[in-house]
């Protein structure tokens, strides 16, 4: 058995912010054209009109101050209301590649290794931009790496269920190294025209490198240990599937084919969940709240993430503790714990323990527990 590590991390960060001040402008923008639009139907009580937007409570109830997105002129337009991505033609890289290998490309130099060194590439993401060829070999042969490479999707917890793959590999001897690649487009599947839910989502890429621990150069995260799970839920929900030009209603933009949530609920059943998977996982490998230096949590919610930090620790997270970045990023599915990670954990000292851990629709639950080494 081979003992798996993580030795870099890259984070693709697109050149386009939001601030939720530009994002209720351009809600409540639509909002209002939207109303004056169907006064008639509003007056004769046949239709509910479209309520405001604020920026007070997006900060409330999630914590989110800005996000980035790959295109803004598209989502702030209020006769638009969705990102404008070009169409590629098939001999270049797609979007998704385009973000992934510049992820990827920081990645290999924090690890200071080349695409020579790398056996094969997992792209682990919440939604493919489309089903083949599979993204991952498009970005393996933008990269020029030999081996092999799959998709996956596990929505948020794409990226931990995509390390378990590396590393049980790794461990087994089929590989000797992997890449595992967020690129996560959220903005094309979020409905910006709905208030519950337009200023959850960001774009964002994300990459790991997992080696054996033998060929690390450098500093590097000792994968100890790995743990997922899943229990079927509609409360998270997309049914924008290739069935849909099949189906007789002929409908092109149902709400449902873009992302639906009950959030309440889905807070209400994933925090228990996510805490005592943490608890389980921590208590298997004879991990103790007092070892645990850090927590990379999943990045939805700020008092979802403050809730669990103090069950899995028993006390109030120290300052730094448990690193959040949505309030700068907002959700970016699969790729949040790994940025917060890749952000705040260099000044970890050898031997320090942490957990890396994501959740979301399915309901999914991934948790990686890692031992740092300075050298
Ligand atoms: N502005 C002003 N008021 C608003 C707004 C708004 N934008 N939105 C809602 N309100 C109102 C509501 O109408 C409601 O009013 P009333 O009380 O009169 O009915 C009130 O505010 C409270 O609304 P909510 O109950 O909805 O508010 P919450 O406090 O529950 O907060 C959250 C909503 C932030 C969504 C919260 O429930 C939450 O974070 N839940 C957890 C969500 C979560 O973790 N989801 C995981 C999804 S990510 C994932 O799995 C990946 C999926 C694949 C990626 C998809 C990419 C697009």
């Amino acid at each position: 058995m081979f003992r798996p590590a993580i030795t870099g991390t890259g984070v693709f960060t697109p050149p386009n912010v939001i601030t939720n001040a530009e994002l209720v402008t351009a809600f409540n923008a639509y909002a209002d054209r939207m109303n004056a639009e169907n006064a008639k139907a509003i007056a004769a009580g046949e239709m509910e009109p479209m309520q405001h937007s604020s920026e007070e409570f997006i900060v409330k109830a999630s914590g989110i101050e800005n996000r980035y997105v790959m295109d803004k002129t598209g989502v702030l337009d209020p006769a638009v209301m969705h990102p404008l991505l070009r169409q590629r033609d098939d001999d270049e890289p797609g979007i998704m590649t385009e973000m992934a290998v510049d992820a990827a490309k920081k990645a290999l130099a924090q690890a200071g290794k080349t695409a020579a060194d790398v056996d094969a590439v997992i792209c682990a993401a919440s939604n493919l931009e489309r089903a083949y060829p599979a993204v991952a070999i498009e970005i393996q042969q933008a990269l020029g790496i030999e081996g092999f490479a799959f998709d996956m999707n596990v929505a948020c917890s794409s990226a931990t269920f995509g390390i378990q793959a590396a590393a049980d590999m790794i461990r087994a001897g089929s590989i000797r190294s992997a890449l595992v690649v967020n690129p996560e487009i959220c903005s094309a599947h979020l409905e910006w025209r709905d208030r519950d839910c337009h200023f959850i989502f960001g774009d964002v890429a994300t990459a790991t490198l997992i080696e054996r621990i033998e060929d690390a150069k450098g500093p590097h995260f000792e994968i100890l240990s790995t743990r997922c799970a899943t229990q079927f839920s509609n409360n998270i929900r997309n049914n924008n599937g290739f069935l849909r030009r099949s189906r007789p209603d002929g409908m092109a933009d149902r709400r449902d084919m873009q992302f639906m949530q009950n959030g309440r609920k889905v807070f209400k059943e994933v925090l228990p969940m996510v805490s005592q998977h943490i608890a389980d996982h921590m208590a298997a490998e004879g991990v103790s709240n007092t070892d645990l230096k850090r927590l990379w949590l999943h990045q939805a919610n700020k008092t979802m993430n403050d809730f669990i930090g103090k069950k899995v620790l028993g006390r109030e997270p120290e300052p730094g503790e448990q690193p959040n970045i949505l309030q700068d990023y907002a959700n970016t599915s699969s790729a949040g714990s790994i940025i917060a990670f890749s952000q705040n954990s260099d000044d970890l000292v050898e031997g320090d323990l942490g957990l890396i851990c994501s959740f979301g629709a399915g309901y999914s639950v991934g948790s990686v527990i890692l031992r740092r080494h300075t050298s």
